[in-house]
């Protein structure tokens, strides 16, 4: 007898920073960088030190969190806590226009992969811990204006006060989808990332990048270098799948329901 249920797959849910694109090193980066320049500190995150910061998600949390453990008493600067949040907002500044440059792509296989999914008809959503803005620069400079609107939810940054790696961000996403957690799955590239799809009890899908190769993906559907193309083949680092090459909506689907039946 064959015990195994079908529940069907209805959406997508990407995270964006490390997932859609390597924003991390060459983009928020060098944007917060930006920022603390244009307000006279000296203050400079090399590539090294912000992997170290990407342990804290959200870009006004990261500050607090250099402010708290990198920097000695004397050299906190006066009234720094108060200034984050503007701050932060030069670095949204430098970030979107950056993108608007071009210089961000999308990882290998992102645009294939949502196309398919858009052909097919499966739905598409965020959930990200960055600045609504930012989603929406990366998206209009890589994928077109239009592309906004393929996503039906774009749960990001302070919507929820808790972020990643608490669930919150992919549960409101569930919620103003009206669908359950088992129709879903999730596309992360992090242990963060994973910790909040896997707290929401998501099926998900991990794409490493250089900054997240040695988290642990306990949990994760499958575990990828990259999305891939068929000229571009990736590589598995965990996970069974079935011969391909290549993330396409297929293999989506035949991991969703390998985990449904786990
Ligand atoms: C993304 C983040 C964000 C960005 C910066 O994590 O941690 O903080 O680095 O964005 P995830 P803001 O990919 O797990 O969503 O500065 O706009 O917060
Ligand atoms: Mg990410």
């Amino acid at each position: 007898m064959n015990t195994e249920t079908k529940t069907k797959l209805k959406a997508f849910i990407f995270d964006v920073d490390g997932t859609l694109s390597d924003t991390e090193r060459d983009g928020h980066r060098v944007a917060f960088n930006q920022a603390f320049e244009e307000y006279g500190m000296d203050w400079h995150w090399s590539v090294e030190t912000y992997g170290k910061l990407l342990e804290v998600t959200g870009g006004k949390e990261r500050m607090k969190y250099y402010i708290d453990h990198f920097l000695d008493a004397e050299n906190i600067p006066e009234g720094i806590e108060q200034k984050i949040p503007e701050l932060h907002a030069a670095k949204t500044r430098h970030y979107t226009e950056l993108l608007s440059t071009g210089a961000i792509p999308l990882r290998p296989g992102v645009e294939r992969l949502i196309n398919e999914a858009r052909q097919r008809g499966y739905r598409l959503a965020i959930a990200t811990t960055t600045t609504p803005e930012n989603v929406t620069a990366l998206l209009t400079h890589t994928l077109g204006e239009d592309s906004i609107a393929w996503f039906e939810v774009i749960a990001a940054g302070d919507i929820v006060p808790a972020k990643k790696p608490g669930p919150d961000i992919y549960q409101y996403a569930l919620k103003e989808m009206a669908l359950s957690a088992d129709e879903c799955i999730a596309f992360e590239d992090s242990i963060n990332g994973i910790r909040s799809s896997i707290g929401a009890d998501l099926c998900t899908i991990i794409t490493i990048n250089d900054y997240t190769k040695d988290h642990d993906f306990s949990g994760a559907c499958v575990v990828l270098d990259q999305m891939g193309e068929p000229e571009q083949p990736f590589t598995v680092i965990a996970g069974d799948v079935d011969g391909a090459s290549y993330l396409n909506c297929d293999l989506v689907e035949k991991l969703h329901q390998q985990a449904i039946n786990s």
